[in-house]
Order: structure tokens, then C-alpha cells, then sequence
């Protein structure tokens, strides 16, 4: 979806709600849509406890007054798509299906889809939520407001 700026600069965040470090060596985030599903990324790095990890595509600039935590190469379809987070030992710890579109977010204005609830199922739509535009954190590539929250809390908590 990505910013006002360039639907190419799309960016993925990940919380940590335990009260322990997660080494994210070795974890993947994949894509399980289409014929070639698109991202597969290999995680590197540490996520500290009730942290966040900020995955920007392609280069730093996607969110440009945040350093990014990695950068992926990539493209997230604009008709949803089915997304694993798995662990170094193959299992799984998160999955969203957004079958028949994603479950929240918004494509004009570039509002994103923001997880209510960490500790509940990410395969829920229910448990997602569009950014409210009022609560809001970094800036693009043309230093505009991002109407999303990488790496602050999600706009709305319930
Ligand atoms: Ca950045
Ligand atoms: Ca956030």
C-alpha cells in the first residue's frame, strides 16, 4: 500500500509483547499468495522486550526519520494477502489470512492496517483496525506525516 509519497514504500511492523528478548535470526515472514508469493523474508536481529521491529522495503527512506531495523525487497498485492511468521525451528507464531482483501487499512489516504490486540489471534479480522489518522508516528520520503505507527503503539487499543 505504502505512503502518500510512493505506493512502493510500504513498511511491516513487528511487537514484541513478552518481557523477553526474541532473537529473530533464522525467522521468516512469508507470503503464502500466489504463484510465487511475495515477500519471503529472512529476519535478522533482535527484538527487545514489548519492542518493535521495523521492516522497511527496499531502502531506509521509506519512513525517513526512522532508522529501520531491515530492509526487504518485495511487494505486498493491494488484494490482500496470506502472511506467516515463522520461528527458527519452522513453527508458526503469527499468521493474518486476509482472504477476499486485506481486513483493515486504506488505500486512498494511505491509512494502515494496524493490529488491535497483540496478544490476540492476528488471524482474526475482528483484531485489526485502521490507523485513525490521529495517532500517528514518522514521516515519508517527502517528510509528510505516515498515517500508521511504526514503531509506537497501534491508534487505537481496546
Ligand atoms: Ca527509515
Ligand atoms: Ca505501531
Amino acid at each position: 500500500m505504502g505512503t502518500e509519497i510512493s505506493s512502493s514504500d510500504e513498511w511491516i511492523e513487528l511487537y514484541n509483547f513478552t518481557e523477553w528478548p526474541v532473537d529473530l535470526n533464522g525467522w521468516t515472514l512469508k507470503s503464502l499468495t500466489g504463484a510465487n508469493p511475495d515477500p519471503t523474508i529472512t529476519l535478522s536481529g533482535i527484538i527487545q522486550p514489548l519492542g518493535y521491529f521495523l521492516l522497511e522495503r527496499t531502502n531506509d527512506s521509506t519512513i525517513s526519520d526512522i532508522s529501520a531495523d531491515q530492509i526487504y525487497t518485495g511487494a505486498l498485492s493491494d488484494s490482500g494477502e496470506t502472511l506467516e511468521l515463522r520461528d527458527s525451528a519452522g513453527n508458526l507464531q503469527d499468521k493474518t489470512s486476509n482472504t477476499g482483501g486485506w481486513y483493515a487499512g486504506n488505500k486512498t489516504g494511505r491509512f494502515s492496517m494496524e493490529r488491535a490486540d497483540s496478544k490476540q489471534s492476528g488471524d482474526n479480522a475482528a483484531n485489526w483496525q485502521t490507523n485513525d489518522g490521529i495517532t500517528r508516528n514518522g514521516r515519508d520520503v517527502e517528510n509528510g506525516l505516515i498515517n500508521g505507527t511504526p514503531k509506537t503503539p497501534n491508534s487505537k487499543t481496546f
